[in-house]
């Protein structure tokens, strides 16, 4: 594996951050997690646009434009002949001083990483999830905005370990105000009288691509698409429920909580969804 620094590649061995990068040392920076089908990638202008977002509001100015951070990747795919993968793009606030001031960093770091894609277990999508709502509450906005893809992920990591501890490969994560905000790295869905609904981005909810997508092709499907506050009276009490996001795709949630979701099978708009999200993915993207 071929993996990109500033600029250069290096291999897998000598692919190495200072111990002095604030990515390293505090969290500081952001990130996008992206895939490739069929010799394209998916969404890379939405996801490029995120990072920008995402580093905005953390003050970083990112040392590549929108094109040339969409060239890099496309290039890290190739160099790596990577058709089908996943890529991580990581952008550290760089080297600099023990302590906290970021104007210390002289520069940051662009790294891209394009590798093989971890995939869940097809039968999951057949026989969904079984998964728990956990104790560890989404960021509050005012201190650590969930909006930002930054690599501060302690709040998720304490979910995920929580969601594992009880026996699930997912959390869903509730906000402070106890409704429902999104998964550890999914945002959140429910079918409810053949209506669309996920939490809103001010409940705690990631601007998730996948989210987007889902939601235009529910939209495409003649559905209504809503997003209001949900509660997990809402979730224990829906038609069917998933989950999304770039690893995951969409994977059906068939427990929640130990409450059987309606038959305890993938639904109809769940399985519709999957194959028409299938079909986007193999057909539509940048090409490697
Ligand atoms: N919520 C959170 C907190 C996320 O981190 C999503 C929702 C889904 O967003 P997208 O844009 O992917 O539909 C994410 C995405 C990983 C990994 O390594 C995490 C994400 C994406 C890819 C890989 O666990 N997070």
């Amino acid at each position: 594996m071929k993996i990109f620094i500033d600029g250069k590649y290096y291999s897998e061995r000598d692919a190495k951050v200072s111990v002095f990068d604030h990515g390293l040392l505090y969290g500081d920076g952001v990130f996008e997690g992206i895939r490739a089908y069929n010799g394209r990638v998916f969404k890379l202008a939405e996801h490029i646009d995120r990072l920008f977002y995402s580093a905005q509001a953390i003050m970083l100015k990112l040392p590549m434009t929108h094109r040339q951070l969409m060239d890099a990747t496309v290039d890290a795919c190739r160099k790596n002949k990577i058709r089908n993968g996943y890529i991580r793009l990581v952008v550290t606030r760089g080297v600099g001083s023990l302590g906290l001031s970021p104007y210390r960093c002289k520069k940051p770091s662009v790294i891209i990483i394009a590798d093989q894609v971890q995939l869940y277990p097809p039968a999951l999508y057949k026989k969904g999830l079984d998964i728990i709502t956990v104790p560890t509450v989404r960021n509050l906005h005012s201190a650590l905005n969930p909006a930002i893809k930054s690599l501060n992920y302690l709040n998720n990591v304490l979910a995920k370990i929580e969601a594992i501890n009880g026996g699930c490969e997912e959390a869903i994560m509730l906000n402070s105000e106890g409704y429902i905000a999104e998964c550890t790295a999914d945002n959140v869905f429910i079918v409810k009288a053949n209506q669309l609904m996920t939490p809103p981005l001010s409940a705690g909810a990631l601007y998730g691509i996948t989210r987007g997508t889902v939601m235009d092709l529910a939209r495409d499907n003649d559905m209504e698409v809503s997003e209001p506050n949900l509660t997990r009276y809402d979730l224990f009490n829906a038609d069917e429920c998933f989950i999304t996001g770039t690893g995951a795709e969409i994977v059906p949630v068939v427990k929640i909580d130990g409450r059987v979701i309606k038959g305890g099978k993938p639904g109809p708009v769940t399985t519709k969804l999957i194959e028409q999200y299938r079909a986007l993915t193999n057909e539509t993207g940048e090409p490697i």
